[in-house]
Parts: structure tokens; sequence; C-alpha cells
């Protein structure tokens, strides 16, 4: 468990803006020894969690949230540094598509999983975000991939995720891979309407969701 005044100090630095002060406390509570997925889960993202809260109440504005999306990236990014260094060479578990589907920007996530899903053992292609459902599909039968994973983060794109899945089925190709959806308003229930495989919570869960899968675990 981390310390209240830490994650409170975590929340702020997002709050404020503070590009230098998040990437400095980051620092500061990795050296600790905090594991970085717990420092995510426990500070950063309930910080980052809070400022979408205040820009949807209208009390911060896009160019607030801006900045505080610029200090949640800097901190991703040591956060992944961190899990790769960390990451023990395992034998490769399979392959894995993911991208943030078109229409959405929103990416601090994925790249969350896509680091924590290397840092366990499977080849991550990371197409990036806004990309378009045909790509994704064109990308996966290229690569040969084992899963595909989308983001979504907002209500509107996640529509996305529901047409990869009926062109899925159209191409006759819905056997041929597993398919994994995740993104802050996407919900279980909506994974099974749409037909996807698994629907995960968080990184964490990501990982565990695929190797299910796969048939690892
Ligand atoms: C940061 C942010 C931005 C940044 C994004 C920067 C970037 N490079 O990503 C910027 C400033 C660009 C932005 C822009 C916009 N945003 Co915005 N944004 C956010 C905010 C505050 C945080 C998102 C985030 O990074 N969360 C932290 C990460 C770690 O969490 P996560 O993405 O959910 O990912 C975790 C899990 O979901 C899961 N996961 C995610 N994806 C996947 C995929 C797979 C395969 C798996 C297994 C798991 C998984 O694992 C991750 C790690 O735990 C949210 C608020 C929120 N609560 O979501 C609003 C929010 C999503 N944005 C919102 C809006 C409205 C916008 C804009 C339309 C604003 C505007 N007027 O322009 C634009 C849209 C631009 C676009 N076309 O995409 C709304 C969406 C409302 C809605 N109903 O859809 C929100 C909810 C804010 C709000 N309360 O109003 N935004």
């Amino acid at each position: 468990m981390m310390d209240q005044a830490i994650i409170d100090d975590a929340g702020q630095s997002l709050v404020k803006g503070s590009k230098d002060g998040a990437i400095a406390l980051a620092r500061e509570i990795l050296d600790k020894g905090i594991d970085p997925v717990t420092m995510m889960d426990e500070a950063f993202i309930p910080g980052i969690n809070q400022v979408g809260e205040l820009f949807g109440r209208g009390q911060l504005f896009l160019p607030e949230l801006i900045m505080a999306a610029d200090a949640m990236k800097a901190v991703t990014d040591v956060v992944n540094e961190t899990i790769s260094s960390q990451a023990v060479q395992k034998e490769a578990k399979g392959k894995i598509l993911i991208a943030t589907v078109k229409g959405d920007v929103h990416d601090i996530g994925k790249c969350i999983v896509t680091s924590l899903f290397q840092a366990n053992g499977f080849t991550v292609h990371d197409m990036g975000r806004d990309i378009d459902t045909e790509k994704i599909l064109e990308e996966a039968v290229r690569l040969d991939v084992d899963i595909i994973g989308t983001s979504a983060l907002l209500t509107t794109t996640m529509p996305k995720q529901k047409d990869l899945e009926e062109l899925l089925k159209r191409k006759g190709l819905k056997d041929r891979f597993k398919t994994m959806v995740g993104g802050a308003p996407v919900t279980p229930r909506w994974a099974t309407r749409i037909g996807a495989d698994a629907y995960a919570e968080d990184a964490q869960d990501g990982v565990c969701k695929a190797e299910e899968l796969l048939g690892l675990s």
C-alpha cells in the first residue's frame, strides 16, 4: 500500500499539469521500491481520472487536460522504462496486435498495456492510435498474430470495436484471431454484446486474459 500523502501529491501534479513534478514524484516512488504497476494503479491512474472528472464537470478546460495528459504520458514513459528493464527474457508466449481505434487519440492506457504484455513475454505490435479497422485486420493477417487488442476511450469510438468483430465475421476470420477490448468506458457487457473474446479492466488483467485465451493458464 502506498502512502496517502504521496497519492495526493501524484494527483495534484497531474491536476496542475506539472510534468517535471510528476516525473520527479514517479522516480521518488519507484526509488522506494514500489512496483511500477502498483504506483500507476494507486496513484497516477486515480489522479488522471480525477482530471477527467474535473474536465467533465467543466471545472478544468482542454488546455489543462492536455497538460495533465502530457504529464501522465511522461510518467508512463518512466514506468515503461522501468518495466522493460525489469522484464525477464522469457520464451515468447504469443503475438498480440494492439491499437487505439479510429477517431480516438487516447493512448496512455494502451501504452501501459503494451509494455506490461512485453514484460510478460508476449510479442506486441503496437499500431498506435486513431487506426482504421481495415488496417488493423490487414496488419493482424500480415503479422499472423494470435490476439487483436483494441482500446477505445470515447463512447463515440467504442462502436469501432464492434466494427472489427463484424469485419472479422464478414471475412471469415473470426476463428483465426482472439479479440480483446479495453478502455475506460468499455465493460464486460459490451465485450459480450459485440462478440469480443475477452474484456480487460487494466493491464494486469489484460495479461491474465491473454494467457487464458491462449490456453497458457
Ligand atoms: C488524458 C485524456 C485525454 C488526452 C489523451 C492523451 C493521450 N495521449 O492519450 C487528450 C487531452 C488528448 C484528450 C482528448 C480528448 N478527450 Co480525453 N480524456 C483523458 C482522460 C483524462 C484520461 C484518459 C487516460 O489516459 N486514463 C489513464 C489510463 C491509464 O487509463 P485507460 O486509458 O482507461 O487504460 C487502462 C484500462 O482502460 C485498460 N485498457 C485500455 N485500453 C486497453 C486495451 C486493451 C487491449 C486492454 C487489454 C486493456 C486496455 O488498461 C489501461 C491501464 O490500466 C479521460 C478521463 C478518463 N477517466 O478516462 C478523458 C476522457 C476520455 N476524454 C474525454 C473527451 C470528451 C475528450 C475530447 C473529445 C475533448 C475535446 N473536447 O476535444 C478529446 C478527444 C480526442 C479524440 N478524438 O480522441 C471524455 C470522454 C467522454 C465520453 N463520454 O466519451 C473523458 C472521459 C473525460 C470526461 N470526463 O469528459 N483526452
